[in-house]
């Protein structure tokens, strides 16, 4: 049994030593990243079992992601590799030209996950798991990637999975127009949807006030919305239990890239344990701002002890306020 099954891609991260523009940049690190990759590391570490289906090849960075995913202990059996293709990668610019911004520079139009197809999706692993995962980057790659994503979700429906949304709108890769048709429809399939502000405008074709976004957003179909406001006003969420909100943990901010990924993380990890939805948007919350205090998307995504350290220190008050 899987708690969490996400469909995506998983890219490589150059992150430079060095902020500002990339052409001056000497040295870099490498991580694994991808939207659904950061999904399913984040709720293996907070004790689920996550598997993660998507495309690489059989180049060396495609190797260095299956074992990184396989020393966090997600699944990668049903990871495909396509011997003549390479994974996708990325490279990040951080604090350049918007101080506090990360801006991407995508090198992945030809790889391996472009080629995800509606095959490539296994009834029984759909079947076996108690949450679908996917971000509206998987929709945007390809046109077999968009079939794949809604077959998926029908498989999800059939057999009765929470499908977890997060439009995670990327303007390089698609347009607004394009990109908010998909997001309507993946929008109302879904059980639990995350939105920014930006992206829920996209969804209902105008901006409103947050209370009545989340109004909007949920009589879209959604039993649960999860609307991330700025990062000083943190997040508010709509439930068959209410509303609730939670406040941003104020740290220092070092590389922003995986904060919405890792808030999917701690409150889907929430919900699975059956916790309070003001206890899922903590953790959310808390994983949010533990991942963008060092670069890279995952690395600092916390074990439930530690994220139980981090909240009770929180609640004490220990925070550094550098933001
Ligand atoms: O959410 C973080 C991801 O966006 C990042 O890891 C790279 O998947 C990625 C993308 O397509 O931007």
């Amino acid at each position: 049994l899987l708690d969490v099954v996400g469909i995506g891609e998983a890219l490589v991260q150059f992150n430079p030593l060095d902020e500002g523009p990339i052409r001056h940049a000497a040295l870099f690190e490498k991580h694994v990243a991808g939207s659904e990759s950061n999904v399913a590391i984040g709720v293996s570490r907070l004790g689920h079992k996550s598997a993660l289906i998507t495309k690489l090849g059989e180049d060396e960075l495609s190797r260095f992601i299956i074992s990184t995913l396989n020393g966090e202990g997600v699944e990668t059996k049903w990871i495909k590799q396509i011997p003549e293709k390479n994974c996708g990668i990325f490279i990040v610019q951080r604090n350049y030209p918007v101080p506090g911004r990360s801006d991407v520079l995508y090198y992945r139009s030809d790889s391996a996950a472009r080629l995800l197809s509606p095959k490539d999706i296994r009834e029984d692993v759909i079947g076996q798991s108690k949450i679908l995962h996917i971000s509206g980057i998987t929709p945007a790659l390809s046109d077999s990637c968009k079939e794949t994503a809604f077959k998926a979700i029908e498989l999800a429906h059939e057999y009765k999975v929470r499908f977890s949304f997060d439009p995670n709108y990327r303007r390089k890769l698609w347009s607004i127009s394009e990109a908010r048709q998909v997001f309507q429809k993946m929008a109302s399939k879904a059980e639990i949807l995350f939105s920014g502000v930006d992206e829920a405008e996209m969804i209902l074709g105008r901006r409103l006030d947050p209370e009545e976004t989340l109004e909007r957003l949920s009589s879209l179909g959604p039993k649960i919305v999860i609307l991330k406001l700025s990062a000083k006003e943190g997040l508010i969420a709509k439930s068959p239990h209410g509303r609730v909100r939670a406040k941003p943990y104020r740290i220092p901010v070092v590389d922003a890239i995986g904060a919405g990924d890792a808030m999917v993380a701690g409150f889907l990890s929430g919900l699975l344990s059956n916790e309070s939805m003001g206890r899922c948007l903590r953790m959310a919350s808390a994983c949010a701002a533990l991942t963008v205090m060092r670069k890279g998307d995952f690395e600092n995504l916390p074990t439930s002890e530690d994220l139980e350290k981090f909240l009770l220190a929180a609640e004490k008050g220990i925070e550094t306020d550098q933001r």
